[in-house]
């Protein structure tokens, strides 16, 4: 029997369909005859909410009685994706939760389909912070992710006619059974206005900011539960809200409009995520919701410090802030603020704490997505801020002038104030120069982060940089998202590879076995299996499951090159046309993902991609060895069918231009090989597969660099290479597009003429790679090999080796035990 402590902690199945039914009920308000599978999702979900609050709470009441140092992930965007699978696996009661929904007559698939992730960010920043937030709970380290709860996430991506269009993410449309509104915990943030400068009692010169705007903070908290442990965290994210005061005088004079106008105006503060993954210059409303979690952020820190009893003294023994990208780096100001003007430090003291305080963590090293704020518009919204900046400014150039005398070009190299066109501030230089470590995120990017963007504040510096590679969670990226394989990998090597992932390579020792490949080979064909059937039934394109599945998604972007993949594969097509005897192994070649909706080259890509696949899908002569697919709204839920069904994992970028990828490890993860450039992670994931397992191919960073200093003219290969003209001239006549040779003009005269990216350059490498792939896929054991091998090695690109790191290196954080 159930007991009534059964149905709101039990983790048995029987317990488990006793909660359901206790939540439809008392929860959704619905009879078990009428309900919808999103009832039950619902109820389910809030059922294994109960099952997190008790730990939840205790681990919150743990860190406080212990008084454990905190890492505070500041964040602007978090990508979490759908939490219910993720909390059953984290929880152990995946199978329980099967069971108990069959009962009910349901299956357990179907409800997790219902939930809508949140889809509170834009790509791989926004999920790293989503994956590390899961290994820190799961490593049972003390740590907060701090936000902005978007009531628009990243929009939904709708294909019509080819073109992306793009749809309201209302993903709160229908509650959101997750988080838990926290009314009473709100602080209050101010804009515009200016600044007083006077003397306090004692005769000290002070300032005061007077603004003339200012909205509410309220925090929102969602459980993060650790893998096979008692620690859950909490993602606290910030909702901005009208000051109830300010309603209140509008209405006693009368004015009810300007109130609710007050109100409304106050609350776009976190209406929308910014869907560009680089700054679309001086979007002021962007900058206010940079400061408004940030501020909101750090006065929770202070808070928590006084529900302590600890003297504001010890803000960096208590927590470690790190910035995900200058996002948030407005903190450095702030934390200056808060503590010399509103806790009367003196300056010394306060930036003694804050740069003990902030960690940097850089994303990029493409100079048209480094952060820069228009002075005018920051003066006018953060007034006292910027004379902070000032004021930091200052004494960090003379700094400068003192170590390196007479070089007043490096200290306008250095400056925090750029002055090359219109005034800016520069917020990389802030968050460096606030910060006492800053890393890349992939070796190579580190590198090159200290050779080029920050090579002077690493010449003054050199101890505070480090490299932090990404890493992805098995949890999420392997066992919710490829069961077969995880049941593989449980019966070989103990369910410890979870957590332990260094065992992965003990399935070096399988590698050539038959049977073993066998089983490996059946569970990646039922996962193509999957994935055909979701394309089929998204786009009403046919895959057979028997094909290579060669797979490019992320974020569209002409550095990262999805039109060298459409090269390669109008390249193909045009020898298929050709020579319809050629022997070619069928593949299907699979793309996803969104585009800015202001790119206009990435929406061209797109429109291309599916013209390409129109034609070819639709030619006999070729779509029994070739099918193109693009699969619509590519988001962390379709992620889990994608990386699983992988053969060839597409990680084509310019080398040097992406910092780091993390979809190159989930793929890697999942048994697929990668074609691959020496760009980002890919040169460790080389290194830890072998290279005789990675299609390596392309110009290096240096090569690229140094064929743009002497002068890139992309023309010349295309004239000493048929092949390649021939493709371009295909697609610039209109071959795709019904005759119409204007649509697609943009992107190959872009190609021919300027080819920033050296698409070009690398196309004839890129081919001949391909041709590798080929021959390697013919022999199928041998390719199930490297597949085995692929996720053998990937040990090293847990998110929990990359956490362990940021603990040990850069925050000092030891992990501490919650009790049951
Ligand atoms: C900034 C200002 C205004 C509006 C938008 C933005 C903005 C938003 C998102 C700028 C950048 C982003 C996202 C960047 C991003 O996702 N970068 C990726 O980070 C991954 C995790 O480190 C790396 O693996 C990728 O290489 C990198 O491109």
């Amino acid at each position: 029997s159930v007991t009534a402590s059964d149905v709101r902690l039990g983790m048995q199945a029987s317990a488990l369909t006793q909660a359901v039914l206790d939540h439809l009920h008392y929860s959704v308000g619905r009879l078990p005859s009428v309900a919808s599978p999103h009832d039950y999702y619902r109820a389910l979900a809030l059922a294994i909410r109960d099952r997190m609050e008790y730990r939840w709470i205790n681990t919150t009441q743990t860190y406080f009685d212990l008084n454990r140092k905190v890492a505070c992930y500041l964040s602007a965007e978090f990508l979490m994706g759908p939490h219910l699978g993720n909390n059953l696996v984290n929880l152990h009661i995946e199978q329980e939760a099967r069971n108990a929904l069959a009962t009910l007559g349901h299956d357990l698939d179907d409800i997790l389909a219902c939930e809508k992730e949140p889809g509170l960010g834009n790509g791989g920043l926004g999920r790293l912070a989503a994956c590390y937030l899961d290994s820190l709970a799961t490593l049972q380290c003390p740590a907060v992710g701090y936000g902005i709860r978007y009531e628009f996430g990243i929009f939904e991506q709708e294909i019509r006619d080819g073109w992306q269009t793009e749809i309201t993410d209302k993903w709160l449309r229908r509650g959101n059974p997750w988080e838990i509104a926290k009314p009473d915990t709100f602080y209050y943030v101010n804009w515009g206005g200016h600044t007083e400068h006077y003397q306090d009692e004692v005769g000290c010169q002070r300032v005061r900011w007077i603004p003339d705007r200012m909205v509410k903070g309220v925090a929102y908290d969602t459980p993060i539960q650790g893998y096979g442990v008692n620690t859950c965290n909490t993602l606290r994210l910030w909702s901005a809200e009208a000051v109830e005061s300010f309603d209140f005088q509008a209405f006693n004079v009368g004015d009810y409009y300007q109130a609710v106008n007050e109100k409304l105006v106050s609350e776009t503060v976190t209406k929308v995520l910014y869907p560009n993954d680089e700054p679309a210059s001086g979007k002021r409303l962007r900058l206010a919701q940079q400061y408004f979690f940030v501020t909101c952020s750090l006065q929770d820190m202070l808070h928590l410090l006084e529900l302590a009893h600890a003297p504001v003294e010890t803000f960096a023994e208590r927590f470690a802030v790190q910035l995900n990208d200058t996002h948030p780096s407005i903190g450095v100001a702030e934390l200056m603020r808060l503590l010399v003007d509103e806790r009367r430090f003196d300056w010394d003291a306060a930036w003694a704490i804050t740069v003990a305080s902030f960690g940097y963590t850089n994303h990029t090293l493409l100079p048209e997505a480094l952060e820069t704020w228009p002075l005018p518009m920051f003066a006018e919204l953060l007034p006292r801020h910027l004379e902070i900046i000032y004021e930091i400014n200052r004494r960090f150039l003379d700094e400068v002038r003192t170590r390196f005398p007479d070089d007043e070009a490096r200290v306008a190299r250095m400056s925090l104030i750029g002055e090359e066109g219109d005034k800016r501030v520069r917020m990389a230089h802030l968050a460096t120069v606030g910060s006492h470590a800053i890393n890349g995120v992939a070796a190579l990017h580190t590198e090159l982060l200290q050779a080029s963007i920050l090579k002077d504040f690493h010449e003054l510096w050199p101890e505070r940089f480090s490299n932090k590679t990404n890493g992805v969670t098995p949890r999420r990226f392997l066992a919710l998202s490829n069961p077969g394989l995880r049941e593989l990998l449980d019966h070989t090597l103990g369910q410890q590879w979870l957590t332990e992932p260094g065992l992965l390579r003990k399935l070096d020792a399988h590698a050539d076995k038959d049977a073993f490949q066998h089983d490996w080979y059946a569970i990646k064909l039922g996962n193509k299996q999957r994935l055909s059937s979701y394309i089929h039934a998204q786009t009403g394109i046919e895959i057979d499951p028997g094909w290579l599945f060669d797979i490019q998604v992320k974020r569209i972007h002409e550095y990262k090159r999805q039109h060298l993949n459409i090269l390669h594969i109008v390249t193909m097509y045009r020898r298929l046309k050709e020579n319809p005897a050629l022997v070619l192994p069928p593949r299907a070649f699979i793309f996803g993902g969104k585009a800015a909706p202001g790119y206009f080259m990435a929406k061209r890509i797109i429109k291309l991609i599916n013209a390409v696949a129109e034609t070819i899908n639709a030619d006999p002569d070729v779509n029994t060895r070739m099918k193109v697919a693009f699969i619509p709204n590519f988001n962390v839920q379709n992620a889990h069918l994608i990386y699983p069904a992988a053969d060839l994992s597409e990680q084509i970028s310019t080398a040097g231009k992406e910092a780091s990828g993390t979809g190159n490890m989930k793929f890697m993860l999942n048994g697929a090989l990668t074609i691959g450039t020496l760009d980002g992670a890919n040169v460790e994931i080389r290194e830890e597969v072998g290279a005789d397992n990675f299609f390596l191919f392309g110009l290096s960073a240096a090569e690229v660099e140094s064929v743009k200093r002497t002068g890139y003219r992309p023309h010349d290969y295309v004239a000493g290479n048929d092949e390649l003209r021939a493709v371009l001239e295909l697609i610039g006549a209109g071959h795709f597009s019904q005759g119409d040779a204007e649509v697609f003009r943009p992107l190959v005269d872009n190609l021919t003429h300027d080819d920033p990216f050296l698409v070009l350059a690398d196309y004839a490498a890129y081919i001949a790679c391909q041709e590798q792939v080929n021959s390697a896929w013919q022999d199928v054991p041998n390719w199930t090999r490297m597949s085995i091998l692929n996720t053998a090695r990937s040990g090293k690109f847990s998110s929990d080796r990359a956490i362990t790191e940021y603990c040990e290196d850069i925050w000092n954080i030891r992990p501490v035990t919650v009790k049951a």
